[in-house]
C-alpha cells in the first residue's frame, strides 16, 4: 500500500505564481461561486440551493462556524467559500457500485484527495473484506451487524476509538456520545483536538468557560479589533462584512500575522456598490508581521507596557480576578531581547499596539489556528486573556475574547458531549436521565488514539465524518496505525483518503449532508447546530438526497446502537430515530443551558447559550470563582542555522482535506498546491531561487534514536513576503512533516504551525 500521499494525478508543471493580492472578495468571488456551483450542480440546482443557504427556513452553511446576523438576513447570506462547500455536497456526481467495481482499492490509494473528492457523492454502504481488492455493496443491516460483532468481540470497550468531525449535528452528536459511553468508553477524539483545543483549555482556566465571550453584534460596537493568527478572507469570509461594519462605525483593526493576508488588508464587499465597482474598504489600520509562534511574547510585552503606563482597569482587577500580583511580577521582569527574537517586530510597532490597547474602551481579540497549533499555544492564549483582563475587556458590549471556530458545528458537538474528558456533572446527568452507567476514566484524544492504534491497543476505528488519515499529523505513522486496525468504519458523504488507507476490514457508510431533506417516520426532520458565538439554531436541508440508500447520521447511530447494545437497552433508540424532537427533549434535560430546547430552537434566530463572563461578568466556572491571571514562562522558538520554521495552512480553494480546486487566488497561486512560501531574504541566505523544486525535511529529536527526519517531496519554492525565518506550505500535503510527538502543552494539539524544516534541492 502507498503510504505517502499520492501526487501524480495533479499536473504541478502548470503551476503559476503572481504574488499576494491586496484585496479580497469583490466580483471575482461572486464569479467563482457561480462557476463552481454550476459545474457541480447545474444552473437550476445552484439557484435553489444558494437561495436556502443560511436562511431561517433553510440550512446552515456547512462551511465555517461564523454566525449569521441576528434579526436581518440578506438574500445572499453566504460567501464564495460557503458556496463552494455547498456545491461540493450538492454535486450531481455519484460514486456507486460500478465505480467501486471498476477501481481496486490499491488504485484509489494512489489518487490525491482532490481526485477522490471530485468523484462525487457516496450512494450505498460498501465493505472491503479481509484480503479483498475492491469495496463491494453490503446491506445496512449486515453492515451494522458486522460493526457490532467487532465491537462486542473486543477484550475491552477501550480498544475502540470513535472520532467525530465538526459537521455532525447536535442531535447526532448527542446520541453518538450516548452510544459510545453506553458501550463503555470515553474514547471520543474529535477534530477539535487538532483545532481549538488550546483555546478551550486556556479559556476555561482563565474565564471559566472554554468558549468565546462575544456576540456578532459586539463587532459593530468595538473600537479596537485585533485579528491574530487568522485568515478570515479565506476561512471565515463573512467575518469581513462584520469587520467592514465595525470599521465604518469607527473601529480600528489590527492584523497580527506572518503573512500579508489579502482579506485583512482590503475588502470589496460584493453586497454593496463600493465593493463591486469601487476600491473597497481598507480593513487593517496596522499590520504586525510577526514571526511564527511570537504571539506569546507580543502579548507579554503589551502586558508589560500596560503595567508600566498604569493603563489598568483597577476596579475590575480588584473585584473579579485573582493572581494579578504574580502575573504582574512575572511580566515586569520581561526580557525584551527575547521579545525581539520571538516576534521579529520593531519595538515601536509593539508599543503602538500596546498604546491602542491602552486607549481603547472596547476591544475584541479574535484568533484561529495561527495561535492554537504551537507547543506553547495554551500559554499564548492565556497571555491574550491576561491583557484582556487587565483592561477589563470582558462582559461588556463591544469587547471580549473571540476564538473563531472552524467546522460549522464543532462547538455544538462539544456542548453535546463529544469530548474524551467530559466533566462529572455531564456524565452523572446522562446516567440519571437514561438509567445507564457510563465510564469515568478519560478517553483518548486524537494523538492518543493514533498511538493506541499504532501500538495495537485500539483495534476498531469508527468515524462520523472527517478524514482522519489526511487531517492528522505524521501521515506515515497515522496511516500505519489505521492499517493495523481490525476494522475501520467511515460515515461519510464523499470519498477521501481515510477510505483507502484502512483496517483489515473496512466499511464506508454513506450519509445525508446538511443540504438534503431528512424524512423519518414522523415526517421531515430538522437538526440543530451551534455557531462560534454560542447561538443555537435549526438547520433543515431541502434537496432530494443524493441516493435513496442514504441514512441520516441520527439513523446510523440509532441503528448501530441497537445492533451493539441489544434491543433491551434502556435508551429508546428506535423512537429517537423516528422523531428528533424526542432527542431534543433529552438534550434539554442533560445539557446545561438547553432548557426548553425544542421551543427555543424553533424561534427565528434560535437562542444563545448562557455564558456567565459574557452575560454577567461572573467567573463561577474557574477554580476560585474569579477570572484568573497566569504567569507563563516565555517561549522563544529557536531555529538552528540553515533551517526555517514552517507553518501548514489552507489555500483559498480547499475545505480542510477537501480540495475544491488548485488555485489560491489571494496568494497568487494558480494550478498547483505543492508550493512552499519563503521570504526573498531567506531564499538568498539559503542559496535558493523562486521556482526551484525542493524536498521539505523536518527534523525532530527522538530518544534514543537521535534526530528523526520526515520528508515531503517536491515542493516548488515561491518567493513571498512572509516573516523572516518562516515558511508556509499547504495542509494536508505537508502533514507528513508534523511529528506525532510534537504537541502543544496542556491541549495536546499537533504543532502544525511551527515545524523546523530544511529545504533540500532535488
Ligand atoms: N474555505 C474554508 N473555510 C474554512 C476552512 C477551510 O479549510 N476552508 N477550515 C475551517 C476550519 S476547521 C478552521 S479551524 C478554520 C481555520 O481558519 P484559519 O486559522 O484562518 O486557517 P489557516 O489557513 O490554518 O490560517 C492560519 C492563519 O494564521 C497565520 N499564522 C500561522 N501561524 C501564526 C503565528 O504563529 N502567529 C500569528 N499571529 N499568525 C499565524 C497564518 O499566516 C494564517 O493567516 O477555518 C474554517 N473555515
Ligand atoms: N497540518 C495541519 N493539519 C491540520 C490542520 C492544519 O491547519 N494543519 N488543521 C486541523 C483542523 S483545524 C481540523 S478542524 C482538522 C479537520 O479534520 P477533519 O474534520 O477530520 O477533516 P475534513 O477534511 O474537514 O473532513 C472532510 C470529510 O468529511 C466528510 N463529510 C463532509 N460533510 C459531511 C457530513 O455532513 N457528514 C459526514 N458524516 N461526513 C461529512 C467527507 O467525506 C469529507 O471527505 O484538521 C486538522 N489538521
Ligand atoms: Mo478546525
Amino acid at each position: 500500500m502507498t503510504r505517502n500521499p499520492p501526487q501524480h494525478d495533479v499536473d504541478e508543471s502548470r503551476l503559476e505564481t503572481s504574488g499576494p493580492k491586496r484585496w479580497a472578495a469583490g466580483l471575482p468571488g461572486v464569479a467563482v461561486s457561480v462557476k463552481r456551483g454550476v459545474e457541480q450542480m447545474g444552473v437550476a440546482r445552484t439557484v435553489t440551493t444558494l437561495r436556502l443557504l443560511n436562511q431561517r427556513e433553510g440550512f446552515d452553511c456547512p462551511g465555517c462556524a461564523w454566525p449569521e446576523p441576528q434579526g436581518h438576513r440578506k438574500l445572499a447570506e453566504f460567501c464564495e467559500n460557503g458556496a463552494k462547500a455547498v456545491a461540493e455536497e450538492a454535486t450531481r456526481r455519484r460514486v456507486g457500485r460500478d465505480f467501486f467495481a471498476a477501481h481496486p482499492v490499491a488504485e484509489l490509494a494512489d489518487k490525491t484527495d482532490f481526485w477522490l473528492g471530485q468523484q462525487g457523492r457516496l450512494t450505498e454502504p460498501v465493505v472491503l473484506r479481509p484480503g479483498g481488492t475492491h469495496y463491494e455493496p453490503i446491506s445496512w443491516e449486515d453492515a451494522f451487524a458486522l460493526v457490532a460483532e467487532h465491537l462486542n468481540g473486543l477484550a475491552s470497550p477501550d480498544e475502540a476509538v470513535f472520532y467525530t468531525s465538526g459537521r455532525t449535528s447536535n442531535e447526532a452528536a448527542f446520541l453518538y456520545q450516548l452510544l459510545v459511553r453506553s458501550f463503555g468508553t470515553n474514547n471520543l477524539p474529535d477534530c477539535s483536538n487538532m483545532c481549538h483545543e488550546s483555546s478551550g483549555a486556556a479559556l476555561s482556566e482563565t474565564t471559566g468557560v472554554g468558549k468565546g465571550s462575544v456576540g456578532i453584534d459586539d463587532f459593530a460596537r468595538a473600537d479596537l479589533i485585533v485579528v491574530v493568527g487568522q485568515n478570515p478572507g479565506t476561512n471565515h469570509p463573512r467575518m469581513l462584512s462584520a469587520l467592514e461594519e465595525a470599521k465604518r462605525g469607527g473601529a480600528k483593526i489590527v492584523a497580527v500575522n506572518p503573512l500579508p493576508e489579502a482579506g485583512l488588508l482590503r475588502f470589496k464587499n460584493p453586497q454593496n456598490a463600493r465593493g463591486v465597482v469601487g476600491a473597497g474598504t481598507q480593513l487593517a489600520d496596522e499590520f504586525l508581521q510577526i514571526r511564527l509562534g511570537g504571539d506569546q511574547a507580543l502579548f507579554q510585552a503589551i502586558g508589560n507596557l500596560l503595567l508600566r503606563w498604569n493603563a489598568l482597569d483597577h476596579e475590575f482587577i480588584e473585584r473579579s480576578t485573582d493572581n494579578f500580583a504574580a502575573y504582574a511580577e512575572h511580566v515586569r521582569a520581561l526580557d525584551w531581547d527575547a521579545v525581539d527574537r520571538a516576534t521579529g517586530l520593531p519595538r515601536a510597532q509593539v508599543e503602538l499596539l500596546a498604546r491602542m490597547f491602552a486607549e481603547s474602551q472596547r476591544t475584541i481579540v479574535c484568533w484561529a489556528m495561527g495561535l492554537t497549533q504551537h507547543r506553547h499555544s495554551v500559554a499564548t492564549i492565556r497571555e491574550i486573556a491576561n491583557v484582556v483582563l487587565m483592561r477589563g475587556m470582558i462582559g461588556k458590549p463591544g469587547a471580549g475574547l473571540c476564538p473563531v471556530r472552524g467546522h460549522s458545528n464543532v462547538q455544538g458537538d462539544r456542548t453535546m458531549g463529544i469530548w474524551e474528558k467530559m466533566p462529572e456533572k455531564f456524565l452523572s446527568a446522562l446516567e440519571t436521565e437514561f438509567g445507564i452507567s457510563v465510564p469515568r476514566e478519560h478517553g483518548y484524544d486524537t494523538v492518543a488514539s493514533i498511538r493506541a492504534m499504532r501500538d495495537g491497543r485500539a483495534r476498531v476505528f469508527f468515524a462520523v465524518g472527517g478524514n482522519f488519515v489526511a487531517a492528522s499529523p505524521d501521515t506515515e505513522v497515522t496511516s500505519r496505525a489505521m492499517s493495523r486496525c481490525d476494522l475501520t468504519v467511515q460515515v461519510s458523504t464523499k470519498l477521501n483518503r481515510s477510505h483507502v488507507v484502512h483496517g483489515r476490514t473496512a466499511l464506508i457508510l454513506p450519509t445525508l449532508g446538511r443540504t438534503e431533506s431528512d424524512l423519518q417516520h414522523s415526517g421531515e426532520q430538522f437538526v440543530t447546530v451551534e455557531d462560534s458565538m454560542s447561538v443555537v439554531h435549526r438547520s433543515q436541508g431541502r434537496l432530494e438526497p443524493a441516493s435513496d440508500q442514504l441514512l441520516s447520521e441520527v439513523s446510523i447511530v440509532c441503528r448501530l446502537a441497537r445492533a451493539v447494545l441489544g434491543p433491551e437497552h434502556p435508551v429508546p433508540w428506535e423512537e429517537f430515530e423516528k422523531d428528533y424532537d424526542l432527542i431534543r427533549d433529552r438534550i434539554a434535560r442533560v445539557v446545561p443551558g438547553c432548557q426548553d430546547y425544542n421551543e427555543r430552537v424553533r424561534r427565528p434566530d434560535g437562542f444563545v447559550l448562557p455564558h456567565a463572563p459574557r452575560d454577567a461578568r461572573e467567573f463561577s466556572g474557574t477554580r476560585t470563582g474569579k477570572a484568573h491571571f497566569s504567569a507563563n514562562p516565555l517561549t522563544v522558538l529557536e531555529v538552528p542555522e540553515g533551517r526555517l520554521l514552517l507553518q501548514t495552512l489552507r489555500s483559498h480553494d480547499q475545505y480542510n482535506t477537501t480540495i475544491y480546486g488548485l488555485d489560491d487566488r489571494y496568494r497568487g497561486v494558480k494550478d498547483g498546491r505543492r508550493v512552499v512560501f519563503v521570504s526573498p531574504a531567506d531564499l538568498a541566505r539559503l542559496g535558493l531561487a523562486d521556482g526551484e523544486v525542493v524536498d521539505l525535511v523536518s527534523e525532530w529529536p527522538e530518544d534514543p534514536t537521535g534526530v528523526v527526519e520526515r520528508r515531503a517531496e517536491r515542493f516548488r519554492v515561491v518567493s513571498y513576503p512572509t516573516a523572516a525565518g518562516c515558511a508556509a506550505a499547504y495542509f494536508p500535503e505537508a502533514n507528513a512533516l508534523v511529528p506525532l510527538e510534537s504537541t502543544a502543552e496542556v491541549s495536546g494539539t499537533p504543532t502544525s504551525k511551527s515545524i523546523v524544516v530544511r529545504l533540500e534541492k532535488r
